[in-house]
């Protein structure tokens, strides 16, 4: 944050401020964890309230202050009046207004201050102060460097935990390219505030209920591989999800063992939504494979290098034959 900036940040909270902090929604532990330590930051000279624009995965539940979420697609009078009464408000971990969904209006037709905090490229323009670097490996890591700057004496546990949370779960564990020496500083130093790391792992990846093991064992089975391209896709059908009491978030992290085969630079997963009729697709990606380019251009998506999400308008099997063109086109344009 540069000086000017800094002193703008200060300014705007040197009095008592009505905060509202907004994840993306399906928020992630990143998105989650960036709202929850700065409710913990803010609270005490403060009045502050998260509102997620819909349910997120219980399994953040252990989060500290996590019950005090409120969800919009659950209390929407509620949410409204404290949009209503807010005079700064904070987006978190996306870069877009649309991700927001249902809350984008009451954003950009509120009068609050607007902050924007986020790791993904390319960020719109649409807050009042934009704290923008796709460099950072998480959200999390950002809001570590905004608390430290402002008042670093007020971090205790519970902010730390929240921090160390999003930040382990956005650089799978400080394995992904995002991980820098810096980020391996932050979260030594959280550790100094008696995070609990090997309950954090726990929580995060040993917690799910057996039917997810069944489906996560079916997404597997289901991989393909692209002849001739270094490509492999999977999917998850509406009566897979049915089979297995499919809960948000179960199938977090699974697009992931595509890219365990040896070669393979990009591992697609399909997800049919039946209810909202579309298909939801998450890219991952490795070494020059930059899948964020891919994911816009032909599906509607974005996000970042090596890890992008997109959706189709068409049926799973017709998704996946157009998909199959699209990267074969793809490769053979921009690759050898
Ligand atoms: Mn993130």
């Amino acid at each position: 944050m540069d000086i000017h900036l800094l002193k703008s940040v200060t300014k705007l909270f040197s009095k008592k401020r009505k905060i509202i902090l907004i994840p993306h929604s399906s928020p992630d532990a990143d998105a989650i964890g960036s709202c929850l330590a700065l409710y913990h930051f803010f609270k005490s000279n403060n009045e502050v309230n998260i509102i997620s624009p819909n349910e997120y995965t219980d399994i953040l539940n252990f989060l500290p202050g996590s019950r005090n979420i409120l969800i919009y697609e659950n209390d929407k009078l509620i949410c409204e009046n404290v949009f209503k009464k807010s005079d700064v408000i904070f987006t978190l971990d996306f870069n877009t207004l649309g991700r927001a969904k249902n809350l984008s209006s009451l954003i950009s037709n509120s009068n609050a201050k607007t902050i924007m905090i986020d790791h993904h490229e390319n960020p719109d323009k649409y807050a009042d102060i934009t704290i923008s670097n796709s460099k950072m490996s998480s959200t999390c890591e950002m809001v570590y460097d905004f608390i430290c700057l402002i008042n670093k004496s007020k971090i205790d546990n519970k902010i730390a935990t929240c921090i160390y949370t999003g930040i382990v779960a956005d650089t799978g564990s400080f394995r992904f390219p995002s991980t820098t020496s810096k980020t391996l500083k932050v979260g030594s130093e959280l550790i100094n505030y008696g995070v609990n790391v090997t309950k954090i792992f726990e929580k995060l990846h040993n917690n799910f209920q057996f039917d997810r093991l069944k489906l996560l064992g079916s997404t597997i089975n289901n991989f393909k591989k692209i002849d001739g391209l270094p490509v492999v896709y999977t999917s998850i059908t509406d009566n897979d999800q049915k089979i297995n009491n499919f809960k948000k978030g179960d199938s977090e992290g699974f697009v992931n063992f595509g890219l365990s085969v040896t070669d393979i630079l990009c591992s697609v997963l399909f997800i049919e939504k039946k209810d909202e009729g579309l298909i939801k697709i998450s890219f991952r990606s490795r070494g020059d494979f930059k899948v964020n380019i891919f994911a816009s251009k032909y599906f509607n998506g974005g996000g970042h290098k090596y890890a992008s999400g997109g959706i189709s308008n068409l049926s799973l099997k017709e998704t996946e034959k157009k998909f199959i063109s699209d990267i074969t086109q793809y490769i053979n344009q921009n690759y050898e």
